[in-house]
């Protein structure tokens, strides 16, 4: 009797004790804004109109005899897989000549992929792939934007607050500004793809007919601009077969081996 007594006051005392902590919590929670961190609401794409100045986006969207290549991938991050596909009008005004598209439910936006100079030639601008390259909600886009001989030159973008948006390259300079060389021949190498712990990794080969000399930059987001760490440059000189162990990077097509979408 006593004893049930006792531990029927020790219950009623946790109780009031843990009511008492849930309401300081609560307080907390008022006080501080408490958002759920952990698990944040995936956004919807912007339904305001138009997602870029280009008279002809509306038409370009439904077009479907514009399109060049449709994928699939979820890029809003909410779990659904999305539409893309770049559209393209060369009688377009300069900057609307190509745009690239992402149709999420009911609801459609778009980025210009037209910077002035682009060549509309050699089947390009042209989506490579869906692929985490920032290591933040939905897939990003992997898009060729340009070429040389031999070399590919890849913009990537994300879907950000609401619209798409082009990642930048600290320090890298026109023609081939904030893009990502891959491809090449047997003399020089390109290649872009994940490294640990959100780098991405930027690496060349050039070859003098037996051995690769590589050199692999890291790069780190900082406010969603891709920033060098030089104090994480490699360099190596290496026989061609060892290449693609060594480097693999150089082993298949760019950011392959970033989680796909
Ligand atoms: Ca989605």
């Amino acid at each position: 009797m006593v004893a049930a007594l006792h531990r029927s006051y020790h219950l009623s005392h946790m109780s009031t004790s843990i009511a008492r902590l849930a309401a300081l919590l609560v307080l907390l929670c008022l006080a501080t804004a408490c958002d759920d961190v952990d698990s944040p609401a995936p956004e919807s794409p912007r339904s305001d109109g138009p997602s870029t100045n280009c008279s002809n986006e509306e038409q370009l969207s439904t077009d479907e005899s514009a399109r060049r290549g449709e994928l699939r991938g979820d890029v809003t991050g909410d779990g659904e897989a999305d539409g893309v596909f770049i559209a393209v009008d060369d009688r377009a005004e300069s900057g609307c000549r190509a745009l690239l598209f992402v149709t999420s439910g009911d609801r459609t936006i778009a980025a210009s992929l037209d910077f002035g100079d682009t060549d509309l030639g050699l089947g390009l601008p042209a989506l490579e792939g869906i692929k985490q390259v920032d290591g933040d909600g939905g897939g990003d886009l992997v898009v060729n934007m340009a070429a040389g001989a031999s070399t590919l030159f890849a913009g990537v973008f994300i879907f950000a607050d609401g619209g798409l948006e082009q990642i930048r390259i600290e320090g890298s300079q026109p023609p081939v500004e904030n893009l990502f060389a891959h491809g090449g021949g047997v003399a020089q190498l390109s290649a872009a793809d994940c490294g640990g712990d959100g780098a991405v990794l930027v690496s060349t080969a050039m070859s003098d007919g037996r051995r690769y000399r590589v050199d692999r930059y890291t790069y780190e987001f900082e406010d969603g601009v891709l920033a060098r760490d030089s104090a994480k440059d490699e360099r190596q000189t290496l026989r061609a077969q060892s290449l693609p162990r060594s480097f693999p990077e150089f082993a298949g097509p760019p950011f392959s081996s970033c989680p796909d979408a």
